[in-house]
């Protein structure tokens, strides 16, 4: 089998997309999500300019030595934007592979470790009446776990709180923003109000509800071993990029002090990025997406380093990646033994007709279903009605207008 044909499909059905279509010379065609919010067209640029024509006349089969040769062959290694690239490649040509066998993926990475796979969904609320709904909602959808963030009084916007650019990001409509939107943020005022949020959840919810908490690598490593110590007492799924991980040494210092679970790396695109985090078991959940970790070849020898050290998977899931890459994940997530959880916000109805799929969404659970490949069909003529719309991701400042991690 031999590739003949590789294209990039960009679609903005409410958000961006960016999709990789690999054709083979017997008519099988491969998806791969490559879209990374708020900088799709670098990766267009990467794909299109200098993977696309080394792709042509390959053997579609040979994934390892193909995803070896863009990664060292390229000279510059990792990164966001290459290893977006290279996810799409990698998942696009497992799909080829998983139709060519004629199985959906999961049976070649080893077939079923789980009968359906667990997710958790977004709740949020300026105050507490409005999250007690939002939670309400996702509970009344049947998500099993629910993520909580909440409004801080003073601030007039948080990350991932209902009306604010973030929350807007999060749901799946940036389009309204060609330049970035600046929301506010005081660390202080934070740490003072989180705990009684969680307190007032557990008091309304019960003790029983997992519930988890994104605290978006805003907090210095003594700020989060501060605030994993005063949530312990609410019994948090996890406490998730508490710090900028980047420095993983950090996570020493956090983990010294607190029992709250710890989650991190959605920004992560290699395994290198791991390695003291896992070695040194200071954390609890392996955070990335198959879409941002080069596919699903790496993000699975990521998840076998991670069992080692009784580390758990808990793939990213939020709207901006494309239910190509969420159906890779659903497969990943059913195989791998070390499984901990799936993120999972679903999709507008419109971007549900541009990627029809066959990965289900039941009681709180996925299944990636029984289609041969990865179970996804891009309908090219929807997408094309619907043309990249200019959207950026918020930026944070502190009140005295100094930037700050978001
Ligand atoms: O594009 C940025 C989002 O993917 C991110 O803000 C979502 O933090 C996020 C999460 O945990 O889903
Ligand atoms: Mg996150």
């Amino acid at each position: 089998m031999k590739i003949v044909d590789a294209k990039v499909v960009v679609t903005s059905p409410g958000r961006n997309f960016v999709t990789l279509k690999i054709t083979t010379d017997d008519g099988l065609t491969g998806l791969g999500d490559a879209t990374l919010n708020g900088r799709e067209l670098s990766v267009v640029s990467y794909l299109r300019d200098h993977v696309v024509p080394l792709l042509i006349g390959l053997d579609p089969h040979r994934i390892e030595d193909i995803w070896q040769s863009l990664y060292r062959g390229a000279y510059w290694r990792r990164g966001p934007v290459t290893m977006a690239a290279i996810a799409a490649v990698d998942v696009a040509l497992w799909d080829i592979k998983a139709k060519a066998a004629e199985l959906p993926l999961y049976q070649l990475l080893g077939g079923a470790s789980r009968e359906r796979v667990g997710t958790y969904g977004h709740a949020s609320g300026r105050d507490l009446p409005e999250l007690f709904d939002s939670i309400r909602q996702r509970l009344a959808q049947g998500y099993p776990a629910v993520r909580v963030q909440t409004g801080v009084p003073g601030l007039k916007t948080v990350y991932g709180v209902g009306g604010s650019a973030a929350a807007a990001a999060d749901a799946g409509s940036v389009s309204a923003h060609p330049r970035p939107v600046v929301e506010d943020w005081d660390t202080a005022a934070y740490l003072r109000h989180l705990p009684s949020v969680f307190e007032a959840v557990r008091s309304e919810f019960g003790a029983e509800l997992p519930l988890l908490h994104d605290a978006h690598h805003r907090l210095t490593p003594i700020e989060a071993a501060r605030l994993g110590k005063d949530l312990e007492p609410y019994r948090l799924f996890w406490l998730e990029d508490c710090t900028p991980a980047e420095n993983q040494e950090a996570l020493r210092l956090v983990r010294r002090h607190t029992t709250t679970p710890l989650a991190i790396g959605e920004v992560f695109n290699t395994v290198y990025d791991y390695q003291t985090l896992v070695t040194e078991q200071l954390i609890d959940y392996v955070r990335s997406a198959v879409t941002h970790f080069g596919g699903v070849s790496p993000l699975r020898k990521l998840f076998d380093f991670a069992a080692q050290y009784q580390i758990k998977s808990a793939i990213h899931g939020p709207e901006d990646i494309s239910p190509v890459g969420m159906a890779a994940a659903v497969h990943l997530d059913l195989a791998v033994h070390n499984f901990g959880i799936q993120e999972y916000s679903g999709h507008t109805p419109l971007t549900e007709r541009v990627f029809r799929h066959a990965y289900t969404f039941t009681d709180g659970h996925l299944h990636p279903g029984e289609a041969p490949g990865i179970g996804v069909e891009l309908d090219e003529e929807l997408a094309a009605a619907h043309p990249y719309d200019p959207a950026y991701l918020p930026v944070n400042r502190l009140q005295d207008g100094t930037v700050h991690d978001w």
